[in-house]
């Protein structure tokens, strides 16, 4: 792979205009020891840490993650401003909340023309490059490399726009990604530090694995989460009214691939006829459709081969499910259908395993690793069944939560673990800090360096508190909108827009956040504490309180 070498020219009108402090640093026979770290951000799509071992290891093995938890830190509370993809991934380019960087739920298109922790790294001398999921419906600005995936992604022979062109790669889209990182890699400038965004679509759904992981964990048994049978009776209507339950909302075809080789060979004519037969339920009949529809391109998009090892592997599913699916109580197919999505899923995180163990690898045969902040995150955690549920959007601790490991030998003691309230709008001033670039005032996000050097003491003035806000309402899944506060023990959510609902929840009583604690007398003081920490917050973050412009928008009503 050659990237484009136009765009891929030596800034040198740029490196004009880097700081003294920081020229210095920088360039050719530059002494190994002030030389900038190069920086590596791993981040892969909804991967949560209930599937990483060094977190938890019930689910599955993942070696090569372990191994950065082993030779630097593990951040025990990481968490995102905004669990949704496009959002997280502008928080963290900006350093900034959702309010401020515009991004504020998957239908908008970014400001590419805005500053960004990439564009600041580049304009001191950093080789940059964005490698994979994108997301964010503009072109990506200050790279001197990109190559995304269009949208979500494909799996298979993935379609990416490579510094402007359309090519489609043969292939599993997680090696692609890796190829494409340690090609660009190999042909960097050795003289100057590189910065790179090694984005994975994987484990997004409809967690399609690698032909080499297929049927993997066909006769693994997983633990079932304590609330997979939730029934979501002591919470609201934002827990009861969403559409992401494992029983009741995961796509057979396309989430649980129980569609036979004859049903994805045939013509989509016949699809949209039995849909339109079904029309009674226009919801289900749509729903189905896309379902076929959209597991048929995917599936398509492997070779014959490829697809004859796939029918393979999954006929036994498909057979059980035929023989259950009239007999089981709607309890048993959840169980059941927890199990194949697990199967899937973990599958999928194999795959990411592997390619990141690659790169690690390269990274240490071209002699860089320990000269690289390599960081491994996801843009916010998943539901793996908890709550009966599967996707994100949440404030709950499944997805607000997203793993953060960082290694950097050099200022990381190996094998330390904080639990410092960190957030993804950190990372950008993190490594600004690290390269010696001067953080921008209007940055959000704090720099971890104090916390990453500390062999997990919390520093002294670190925050207590981290805001949260999503804004993705009406659409998928049906989670309504809300904004809240989580400090070290509790948790305050306030559900608004079509309802008008409070969950206070205490983090070390009901860690499962089961117990709706905001109109329990007991709690009272908790929750005027938490309602003033809240105001602060959201004061700092300089964001609206929806309720004032609710409020506001009501008395005009009003007053017409
Ligand atoms: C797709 C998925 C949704 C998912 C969103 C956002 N549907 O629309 O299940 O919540 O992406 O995910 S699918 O039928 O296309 O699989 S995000 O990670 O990109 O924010
Ligand atoms: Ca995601």
């Amino acid at each position: 792979m050659k990237p484009n070498s136009r765009l891929h020219a030596r800034p040198s009108v740029r490196l004009a205009a880097v700081p003294l402090s920081v020229a210095a640093l920088t360039g050719c026979g530059t002494p190994e020891a002030t030389r900038q770290p190069n920086i590596v951000i791993m981040m892969t799509d909804d991967h949560t840490c209930q599937a990483l071992s060094c977190y938890d290891n019930r689910l599955v093995e993942t070696p090569n993650l372990d191994r950065l938890a082993r030779e630097g830190m593990l951040f025990e509370n990481c968490y995102v401003a905004n669990a949704i993809s496009g959002p997280s991934r502008a928080c963290i380019l900006t350093g900034k909340y959702s309010h401020k960087n515009g991004f504020t739920d998957n239908s908008r298109t970014f400001d590419g023309s805005q500053q960004t922790f990439p564009k600041l790294l580049h304009d001191a001398g950093y080789q940059t490059a964005m490698i994979g999921k994108w997301h964010l419906n503009s072109e990506p600005q200050g790279f001197d490399f990109w190559s995304i995936l269009v949208a979500q992604g494909e799996y298979y022979s993935p379609l990416f726009i490579e510094n402007g062109e359309e090519k489609i790669e043969p292939g599993y889209v997680t090696d692609v990604i890796t190829d494409k990182a340690i090609g660009w890699l190999e042909q960097r400038d050795k003289d100057r530090p590189f910065a790179m965004l090694y984005y994975h679509k994987a484990p997004h759904r409809n967690w399609m694995p690698a032909q080499r992981h297929l049927g993997i964990y066909d006769d693994k048994v997983f633990p079932e989460p304590e609330t997979l049978l939730d029934d979501y009776a002591t919470r609201g209507r934002a827990a009861r009214e969403q559409e992401m339950e494992i029983g009741r909302h995961m796509w057979p075809e396309w989430d649980l691939k129980l569609i036979s080789p004859e049903q994805l060979r045939s013509d989509l004519g016949e699809a949209e006829q039995e849909s339109d037969a079904n029309k009674a339920d226009v919801k289900r009949a749509n729903d189905w459709l896309s379902s076929v529809k959209q597991f048929q391109d995917a599936y398509n998009r492997m070779t014959d081969e490829e697809k004859t090892r796939w029918d393979a592997a999954y006929a036994p599913r498909l057979a059980e499910w035929e023989k259950i699916r009239g007999t089981a109580s709607p309890e048993e197919i959840v169980r059941w259908k927890y199990q194949q999505y697990m199967r899937d899923y973990c599958a999928v995180i194999k795959g990411v395993d592997e390619n990141v163990g690659r790169l690690l690898d390269y990274l240490e045969k071209i002699g860089e690793l320990d000269n690289t902040i390599v960081i491994y995150t996801s843009d916010q955690g998943f539901f793996l069944g908890e709550h009966g549920w599967f996707d994100k959007r949440f404030m709950y601790e499944e997805c607000q939560r997203t793993p953060l490991l960082v290694r950097y030998p050099k200022a990381v003691a190996a094998g330390t673990r904080s639990k410092a309230l960190a957030m993804n709008i950190d990372y950008a001033p993190t490594l600004l800090d690290f390269a010696g670039v001067e953080i921008p005032a209007d940055i959000q996000g704090r720099s971890l360096k104090g916390v990453l050097t500390s062999k997990g003491e919390i520093p002294a003035e670190w925050r207590t508190g981290v805001y949260y806000h999503y804004y993705e309402y009406p659409s998928w899944h049906s989670v309504k909108r809300h904004y809240g506060i989580r400090t070290e023990r509790y948790k305050l959510i306030h559900f608004y827009n079509d309802v008008d609902e409070w969950e206070l929840y205490d983090l070390q009583e009901d860690p499962n956040e089961l117990r709706n604690r905001y109109d329990d007398p007991a709690y009272a003081a908790v929750r005027e504490e938490m309602h003033a920490r809240l105001k602060e917050l959201q004061a700092e973050a300089d964001d609206t309180d929806p309720d004032e412009l609710q409020s506001e928008f009501f008395q005009g009503v009003e007053n017409l």
